[in-house]
């Protein structure tokens, strides 16, 4: 057997060209809180994403979780199951309870019209995923959340870049959280970032993450520490320069493993969605739907031949131990999601995946 091909590989720039950002380190001996590199990739990165405030996290679920107390949210949450587990965490963390809602067979996200039927005197806050770069329905979530009166905090780890009619995916709602964990579309090896558009949200989550320290004698809030440091904002502030032609690469692969697969039987994919700038963060595929092979048998077949595809988001996360108790946690209150999370599998996509290891997936694929 080959080498093994798996679900993604980080895109790094070239190592030489990250040496004078090391030497400027080096310089400064200043390697952590709130540094040079730190201000600028911050900076930068607002730029290139076209939002007011961004607020750098040394990853995505600290920022998820300091995001949360930011915003002050108690209670109940009403959540997706389909994601990864930090979100259901992050919840769990801030003391309140996850209560899952189904999702919608098109898009994998938390279906609006299935949103006001879970909403109860506790609830204080939406959650939702915008899972493997796809937008949710923003507008009837965020009617919902006026209506009610409640926050909307996106969890957006999948939507660097992402734009639906020019405007950025992750400036909606009250706040967003983004990571940059080496899995992703653009990373800072660990990494991730508060986005709002609320200077006064900003400053309270920059005191959140730093202790709750306003100033060498005043500690405002029970604060966590979160602060990105140097090298990740160095190494950020070069991944900036890198990540537009990284996503064509990544808009490649997808667009061959479309043309390749399309009416394959028994394989049903996403498509683009109108009016939306994709970052071709994820390749979903629904095995088994209509005949054909199972989502299990096909993910067998390629791991023998070196392909190490992977499941998200199976399990759902209310199925963990944690929350399979809770009332939403049901099949019969997650059809749609429990049927998704049995029959989805994750193709490997990558800038640096070549034509012929992508060819090999797709001949394994068609059997
Ligand atoms: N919300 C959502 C919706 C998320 O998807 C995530 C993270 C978060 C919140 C939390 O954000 P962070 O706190 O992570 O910033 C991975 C990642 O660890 C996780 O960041 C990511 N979601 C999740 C979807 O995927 P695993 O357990 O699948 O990772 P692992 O180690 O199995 O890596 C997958 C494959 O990637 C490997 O088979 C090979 C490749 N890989 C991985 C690493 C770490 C590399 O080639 N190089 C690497 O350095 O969770």
């Amino acid at each position: 057997m080959g080498k093994r091909i798996f679900v993604t590989r980080p895109s790094l720039p070239p190592l030489k060209d990250f040496i004078p950002y090391l030497e400027k380190i080096w310089e400064n001996k200043w390697l952590t809180n709130n540094g040079e590199f730190h201000k600028r990739f911050e900076s930068a990165l607002a730029e290139y994403l076209g939002v007011k405030y961004v607020s750098l996290f040394t990853n995505g679920m600290i920022a998820l979780q300091v995001g949360m107390q930011a915003l002050r949210i108690t209670g109940e949450v009403i959540t997706t199951p389909f994601t990864f587990v930090a979100t259901t965490h992050a919840i769990h963390w801030n003391n309140c309870t996850p209560v899952f809602c189904d999702i919608e067979p098109e898009t994998f996200t938390m279906d609006p019209a299935k949103v006001e039927a879970l909403i109860t005197p506790r609830t204080t806050a939406l959650m939702p995923v915008h899972v493997y770069g796809n937008p949710c329905r923003h507008e009837e979530l965020q009617r919902i959340a006026d209506t009610y009166g409640l926050k909307l905090f996106y969890d957006a780890a999948h939507v660097f870049g992402v734009r639906k009619e020019g405007v950025p995916v992750c400036s909606w709602g009250d706040l967003s959280m983004l990571s940059f964990h080496a899995t992703k579309v653009f990373n800072t090896f660990e990494g991730g970032a508060l986005i709002t558009d609320d200077p006064k949200l900003k400053e309270r989550i920059d005191y959140l993450k730093n202790f709750g320290i306003a100033d060498e004698v005043t500690v405002v809030a029970p604060g966590s520490n979160g602060k990105m440091d140097e090298f990740r904002a160095a190494f950020g502030l070069l991944q900036l320069q890198i990540v537009d032609g990284e996503i064509a690469k990544r808009r490649k692969v997808s667009e061959r493993y479309r043309d390749a697969l399309e009416g394959v039987p028994g394989i049903r994919m996403l498509h683009d969605l109108p009016g939306v700038r994709h970052n071709y963060a994820y390749f979903p595929i629904l095995v088994g739907r209509c005949g054909g092979m199972t989502r299990d048998a096909l993910f067998d077949r390629l791991y023998e031949n070196g392909i190490v595809a992977r499941k998200y988001f199976y399990p759902l996360c209310s199925s963990f131990p944690t929350y399979r108790g809770l009332p939403s946690a049901t099949r019969a209150n997650l059809p749609v999601a429990a049927e998704t999370a049995e029959n989805v599998l994750c193709l490997p996509l990558y800038a640096d995946l070549t034509e012929e290891e992508q060819d090999r997936i797709i001949e394994l694929i068609k059997g």
